[in-house]
């Protein structure tokens, strides 16, 4: 029986990690010559059309990723479990990129890289403290909530909103279109770690931005997007970074990826862009985390972290 890695990324390091992990299968790629029946799992990340038909046994799909936005719109997805990454080595990584991001704001570090070019030396500002901000994390899953407690440990004030109401201690969690308002009438800082669905997609937008707070300790509204580009509207982004309705923003996820060199958020001085890896699928943690799935699944077991179809996560 053998595992496919049907990856548009480099597909060496997968290869390599899955025999490593999988001695005893057949870890066979896509544009190879296969046995097509002995394929029983596939481990993929943005499959071309047409590259997950004809697998007669296939009995789950492996995101790589944590998102499964790259296979809900594929045409004629298998109908089998579709496990997604949910572990913390990427788990680890985001909350990384989001205490860096976070801080980066309240320390207003940006103006000292520019002081710095500049050979500026201006300690004008007595910065506020973490306490004095709020931070709303839209998208209260696996990654919001691990985020939300390295957050608080630095002392910022952090709340969520999901999709359904939840209590998860420590925080106040906001939920559905009726919490939306009164969560982001409170924030500061506005992190999205969403999927990209129906619901979500757009949702990043000017009637949006209007609700956040205004008058906090950070001289106006900050966004911070690692969820999926489609959930923003970049034109209203910018709009309002123009009309002071957002302060700042960081963006690791945009409308089209890679961002277009004519993008004016590459060199706008409010936006800091980094190229989707806030938190990045790392081959051996990933090929690890899916041969333990298998392993649980072939002893009897449930897969863990399995995509909701009709939800669309
Ligand atoms: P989870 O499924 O664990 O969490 C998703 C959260 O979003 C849940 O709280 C869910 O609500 C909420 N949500 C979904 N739809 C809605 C909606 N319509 N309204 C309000 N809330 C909604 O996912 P993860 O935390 O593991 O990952 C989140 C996303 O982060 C991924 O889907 C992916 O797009 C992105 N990502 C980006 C990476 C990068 O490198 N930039 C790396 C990894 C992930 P509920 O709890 O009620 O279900
Ligand atoms: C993911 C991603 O979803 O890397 O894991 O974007």
């Amino acid at each position: 029986m053998s595992l496919l890695v049907a990856v548009t990324w480099e597909t060496q390091p997968w290869v390599e990690r899955f025999r490593r992990h999988l001695p005893d299968r057949d870890i066979v790629v896509l544009g190879e010559s296969f046995d097509k029946a002995a394929v029983r799992y596939v481990a993929t990340w943005g499959p071309k059309p047409g590259s997950l038909s004809g697998l007669p046994n296939l009995e789950a799909l492996f995101s790589l990723g944590a998102g499964v936005d790259h296979l809900m719109g594929y045409p004629d997805l298998p109908d089998v479990p579709i496990v997604r990454v949910a572990q913390d080595d990427l788990t680890h990584r985001m909350s990384e990129y989001m205490v860096l991001h976070c801080l980066m704001h309240l320390r207003d570090q940006r103006r000292f890289d520019e002081d710095q070019t500049a050979k500026r030396w201006r300690p004008d500002r007595a910065p506020p403290i973490a306490g004095d901000v709020r931070i709303g994390i839209m998208g209260f899953g696996v990654l919001g909530q691990d985020s939300a407690r390295k957050l608080k440990t630095m002392g910022f004030d952090v709340a969520g909103w999901s999709r359904t109401p939840k209590s998860v201690d420590g925080f106040q969690v906001f939920a559905g279109e009726e919490g939306l308002t009164p969560f982001l009438n409170r924030t500061d800082i506005l992190i999205a770690l969403m999927p990209l669905t129906p619901d979500t997609k757009g949702i990043l937008n000017r009637s949006l931005f209007e609700r956040l707070a205004r008058g906090g300790a950070l001289g106006g509204p900050i966004l911070i997007n690692a969820g999926r580009g489609k959930l923003q509207v970049e034109s209203d982004i910018l709009s309002c970074l123009d009309d002071g309705i957002l302060q700042a923003a960081t963006l690791d996820v945009f409308e089209t990826e890679p961002l277009p060199k004519d993008s004016p958020l590459w060199t706008h001085p409010r936006v800091t862009v980094t190229p989707h890896n806030s938190a990045t699928s790392e081959p051996e943690a990933t090929a690890r985390y899916i041969s333990q799935q298998i392993r649980r699944y072939e002893a009897g077991e449930a897969f863990e972290n399995v995509v909701d179809r009709v939800r669309g996560y």
